[in-house]
Order: C-alpha cells, then structure tokens, then sequence
C-alpha cells in the first residue's frame, strides 16, 4: 500500500479534530461531548501517520499486511464513541453507579471484539482465524445488544426528544460499525476477496463517516433533544 489513502487519512483526521471543537458547544451540558468527538479524530490522525511510515505494520508470511496502529487507534476510539452514547442515555440523570456499570460493560466488550479480530488477523492458522473472527463478532453482538436494550430502554424513561436522539444517533452507529466485519471477511485479512489498497480505501472512507460524520450528526441530533441552537460559543 502507497502511503497516499495514508496521508489523506491523518490530514482530513487532523482537520476534523479541530473543526469538531470548534463547531461544537462549549459548555455545559454538552461540552463533555465535543471533547470526546474532538478526540476520536486526533487519535485517528496519529493512527495514519504511523500506518504513512509503515510503524506497526505487519507483513505475514503469505504477504498481507497487519496494520497494528488500527487496531491501536480502534481500541482507543471506540471506546469513547461508546462512552458519549452511555452519557447520553443517562443524561442528568445522578444514577452514577449504573452508567458506571454500563460504560464498563460496553468498553470490555468493544475492547474485547477489537483485539479479537487483531489476532484473528494475526493467525495463520484458517481454524484459529475464523474462531477469533467469530469470537470477535459475538462481543460486537454484546455491544448492540447493550446499545438497543437495556441502553434504549433506560433513555426511554427520559423523555421524547432524549430518546429520539439516541435512537437516531445508535442507528447511524450500527448500519456504520456493522460494515467493518465485511469489509474484515472479504479483504486481505479474510476471504482476500479485495485487495489490500481497496480495503484501505473502504476503511479510510468507513473512518470519516464513523468518526467525523458521525460527530456531526450526533452532536446536532443531542443539540436538538437539547433545546439548543445548533453552535454555541
Ligand atoms: C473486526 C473483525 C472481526 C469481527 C468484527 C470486527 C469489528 C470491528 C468494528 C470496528 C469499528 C470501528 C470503528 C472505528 C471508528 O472509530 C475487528 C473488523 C465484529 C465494529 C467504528
């Protein structure tokens, strides 16, 4: 892979990062939010300027590559994308032990499904790389389930505009998330049944909209259960 889809990806992480701060509100209660979604990218953009430089980047024996700072950068960002989603269900809510419970849940499980799919990418073995792979993808189940669950049912309790936010925000979520398995099942990493340049495009694209687009979006559709405008300095 050239370092091209490399360097397009750390400059638009890099510029996302800032123009989520800047649009986003800055005070409370939403300011937690735009600190979360400005993070998302700029740990993004640090991911591609390793991947440029081929830093943890790993050939295998059959000539595919393992590129680690992805999974590294996943393993951070998901994480936080979840956390913001956790937060909105129990806005305001003073129930601190319960979102404790539930952010640490949804983390271990993400945690879990992101360094299962490394090593199922890692494994040589055909056995060994589809039970990781199938591994991986019960713990991504846990985390929809806990998102469309006990998650939906807790906002739901919290009024209208909450729950109409979140339920947006979490199918934006899961029609995104659900492409990063079959782009895994079909690329180099897989089946091989595209290469490895489309499946870095693919995931490059998959990134903006998961990160940066998804900011975006969840941020105007919190302003609006919210009650506020749509940019507050
Ligand atoms: C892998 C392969 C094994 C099976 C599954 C996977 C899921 C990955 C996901 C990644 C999401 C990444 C995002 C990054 C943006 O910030 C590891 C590809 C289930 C869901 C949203």
């Amino acid at each position: 892979m050239d370092q091209t889809a490399f360097l397009i990806g750390f400059a638009i992480m890099s510029l996302a990062s800032l123009a989520i701060y800047a649009k986003g509100s800055k005070a409370p209660p939403a300011r937690h939010h735009t600190l979360l979604h400005a993070a998302v990218p700029f740990i993004a953009a640090t991911a591609y300027l390793a991947m440029a430089f081929g830093i943890g980047t790993l050939v295998k024996g059959d000539g595919t590559a393992t590129y680690l700072a992805r999974y590294l950068d996943w393993s951070v960002t998901t994480p936080i994308l979840l956390a913001g989603l956790v937060l909105t269900a129990f806005h305001e809510r003073g129930r601190t032990g319960e979102v404790g419970g539930y952010l640490t849940s949804i983390i271990v499980l993400d945690v879990l499904m992101i360094v299962a799919g490394l090593v199922s990418s890692l494994a040589a073995a055909p056995v060994a790389k589809w039970v990781w792979y199938l591994w991986s993808c019960v713990a991504f189940v846990g985390v929809l389930y806990l998102l469309w669950g006990p998650l939906r049912a807790t906002v739901a309790e919290r009024g209208k505009p909450l729950a109409i936010a979140y339920g947006k925000n979490i199918s934006f979520l899961t029609v995104i998330w659900f492409l990063y398995p079959i782009v895994f099942l079909v690329g180099p990493e897989g089946l091989k049944m595209i290469s490895d340049p489309t499946s870095v495009w693919a995931i490059l694209i998959m990134d903006v909209v998961a990160k940066v687009a998804y900011a975006f979006y969840a941020a105007a559709n919190l302003d609006k259960a919210l009650g506020e405008g749509p940019s507050r300095a």
